[in-house]
């Protein structure tokens, strides 16, 4: 296979760079100098695109890619990759998911500890030395609080599963309503904000999605209320939930995701009821393993004629 052009995106895991370089013909998008004499020399022997959850393949980068064959995302969310126009051109596409599940759930929790808790907030009491001239502030229980999930896929099923582990009554909103599940099911997001004290964003991001968490919705949290973003940036209407934090409509947000990843809204900076991580749900070292053999067993099992492991076109 060392003669198969396979395009990377961006740098996304040392271990799946190395990898692919040791099977395919590798080139690494970021290192080009010019993209159009690299196009120029190289788009036709190119039969795989590896993107990840910052860049996938639009319709410009497809079309620009006569010979492509398959997309492979070392990522389970694919709101960066044209699933049209791949499908419309033959093109397969392959995501991670199941692999990543428990450890972005995980984090969900984490998450809601970190903002009820306040644990960054009082590790940096104990780190500026303030805890030798009085005691830290109460915070607020999460056992028994209900949860709220948007979207009752692999992850908010694994968020419901432990929130469960914490006495914690579930609800839920989806398109349509899960035959199989005991949770309780709302049929507008509004109505569940209404209804739960920790709304937790886990829905894949589509066109029906985008900004699904509004002002409306905001309100409706209310100023007791906590929103968790482990699913992707432009799910929420940033500037309104920035303006609702500062002005203490809602009453805390703990985020994995932002609208203009790497950038976050500066505002954030200074609120102590915010924890703000840099979309880590899926990083660590053994997820992010299992992610890049899945893109590689994808990859293989294409151009071995063999049934792709994880297809979605
Ligand atoms: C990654 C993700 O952060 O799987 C997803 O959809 O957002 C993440 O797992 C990313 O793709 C790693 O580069």
């Amino acid at each position: 296979m060392e003669s198969i052009g396979v395009l990377m995106l961006c740098p996304m895991n040392p271990y799946l760079e190395q990898e692919l370089q040791r099977r395919f013909n590798l080139f690494r998008l970021w290192t080009v100098p010019q993209m159009s004499q690299f196009l120029k020399d190289h788009s036709a022997s190119i039969r795989a695109v590896v993107g990840n959850a910052s860049a996938g393949a639009d319709a410009e980068l497809i079309n620009t890619l006569p010979g492509l064959e398959i997309v492979s995302s070392f990522s389970v969310g694919v709101d960066k990759i044209d699933l049209d126009k791949c499908k419309e051109k033959g093109i397969r596409v392959t995501n991670t998911p199941d692999v990543l599940t428990e450890d972005v759930a995980d984090l969900a929790i984490g998450l809601i500890l970190a903002v009820l808790r306040r644990l960054c907030e009082s590790d940096r009491y104990v780190r500026s030395g303030k805890w030798k001239k009085g005691d830290f502030r109460l915070s607020t229980k999460f056992t028994g609080k209900t949860v709220g999930i948007i979207g009752l896929g692999r992850i908010g099923m694994a968020v419901a599963k432990r929130a469960e582990a914490f006495s914690c009554p579930i609800c839920y909103y989806s398109r349509r309503e899960k035959p199989d599940t005991k949770y309780t099911y709302y049929p507008s997001v509004v109505e569940l904000a209404g209804n739960c004290q920790i709304l937790v964003v886990a829905c894949p991001l589509t066109e029906e999605t985008r900004h699904i968490i509004n002002r409306e919705v905001i309100d409706a949290l209310g100023p007791k209320g906590v929103l968790i973003n482990i699913g992707r940036g432009p799910h929420v209407d940033e500037p309104e939930l920035v303006s609702a934090l500062v002005e203490g409509r809602l009453g805390g947000a703990g985020l994995d995701v932002y609208e203009n990843e790497p950038q976050v809204p500066e505002e954030l900076f200074g609120l102590e009821n915010v924890v703000l991580l840099p979309h880590v749900g899926s990083g660590t070292v053994e997820t992010r393993m299992a992610m890049a053999d899945l893109v590689i067993g994808n990859l293989e099992a294409h151009f071995l004629n063999k049934p792709l492991l994880t297809p979605l076109v």
